[in-house]
């Protein structure tokens, strides 16, 4: 995590700072994605904190922590622990709740229901439960989609993919993004985005389809799966690859970018996710709109805030001229961790 201030053993709000992680990772494993990122943040306010807060009137005058938050600071203090922890630790249904969520393709609102309906294993979702094909490739790679893949060996799906690409054409440009760009020991999965100089949607449409069959007739990948999220126009492909002599399915995602769109499909899928959301929204704040096809202006946007027009495009190729242009100073990938 990246932050200005102390860490480690100088910091006088270790403690606090320790449960309130607890329980934000608690929040990120139930998908609560807004009190995980307010925790988040509260967490980084600590950390840059010199001396130890010990009460919530303190800890409410600092950026990001509100009244619950500041509360909850002053409990750990009193009594070294959090009551919510401890009682988030003991129920049996947010165990179960937690093992589905870990499911590829299965989202709250599913993993919720299947709580309520009195399910609790894995065995009883593969037994009792009608799955799609990915939720059913879910269940079956549990273990191995729920486990963090080394960097080395995210390189060398890397390096399979780039090798199998550069058949089809050796211009090709691949790069590896997402956690393996902010340089992380360890990644939730692959994530490579395939380009190449000069070459526009047109031009790519069509590669992805190729380099899939190539990659799947080589052994190399395993499955396709589909998420329920988002559109797909093409250009995306969500599966599982495998390395011979590893023997888990790893999550590997490939995306294919139009070389005028590479600088800001670079900053979107090098992420975090919750840097991209303070980048767009300090674009939107500037009178941009920021997404993972480019920078751009006279967005037109409604009452709340949402989008009517694209705008015109002022960058997309280039990364570093995004910061540029929102006048923020860039950041290397390692540093894009709020
Ligand atoms: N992304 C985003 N918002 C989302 C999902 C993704 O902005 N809701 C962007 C930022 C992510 C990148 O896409 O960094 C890749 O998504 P991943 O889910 O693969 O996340 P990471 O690669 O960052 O982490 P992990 O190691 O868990 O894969
Ligand atoms: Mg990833
Ligand atoms: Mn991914």
């Amino acid at each position: 995590q990246k932050n200005d201030g102390k860490q480690g053993e100088g910091n006088p709000n270790l403690r606090t700072i320790e449960v309130l992680s607890e329980m934000q990772k608690y929040y990120e494993m139930t998908k609560d994605q807004w009190r995980s990122i307010s925790y988040r943040k509260a967490i980084n306010t600590l950390k840059k904190q010199e001396k130890k807060i010990v009460f919530a009137s303190e800890a409410k005058q600092l950026a990001n922590i509100g009244p619950s938050l500041a509360e909850k600071i002053e409990e750990i203090v009193r009594t070294d622990r959090l009551q919510k922890l401890d009682y988030a630790k003991l129920d049996p249904t947010d165990v179960a709740l937690k093992l589905f969520l870990g499911i590829y393709g299965v989202g709250p609102s599913l993993a919720h229901q299947w709580v309520q309906t009195g399910h609790k294993t894995l065995e009883d979702i593969k037994t009792k439960v009608k799955l799609s094909e990915s939720q059913r490739i879910g269940v079956d790679h549990y273990e191995d989609f729920n486990c963090r893949i080394p960097r080395e060996e995210v390189k060398r799906h890397g390096d399979t993919v780039m090798r199998i690409a550069a058949l089809i054409d050796p211009a090709l440009e691949l790069e590896v993004l997402g956690s393996y760009r902010r340089g992380v020991k360890d990644c939730g999965d692959i994530d490579i985005m395939i380009t190449k100089e000069g070459a526009d949607a047109h031009w790519l449409s069509g590669l992805l389809d190729e380099l899939v069959e190539k990659l799947f007739a080589v052994g190399f990948l395993k499955c396709g799966l589909t998420t329920f999220r988002g559109r797909d126009d093409g250009s995306k492909w969500h599966g599982a690859s495998k390395l011979l002599g590893v023997p888990q399915w790893r999550r590997i995602d490939l995306l294919v970018v139009p070389w005028d769109e590479r600088g800001a499909a670079l900053l979107y899928f090098t992420g975090n996710d919750i840097f991209n959301r303070s980048m767009r929204l300090l674009a939107s704040k500037k009178g941009y709109g920021l997404n993972q096809r480019g920078l751009f202006k006279d967005v037109i946007r409604g009452p709340r805030r949402e989008k009517l027009t694209e705008g015109t495009k002022v960058e997309g190729r280039d990364e570093k001229r995004i910061f540029e242009i929102l006048g923020v100073p860039y950041r290397t990938p390692e540093e894009r961790i709020c």
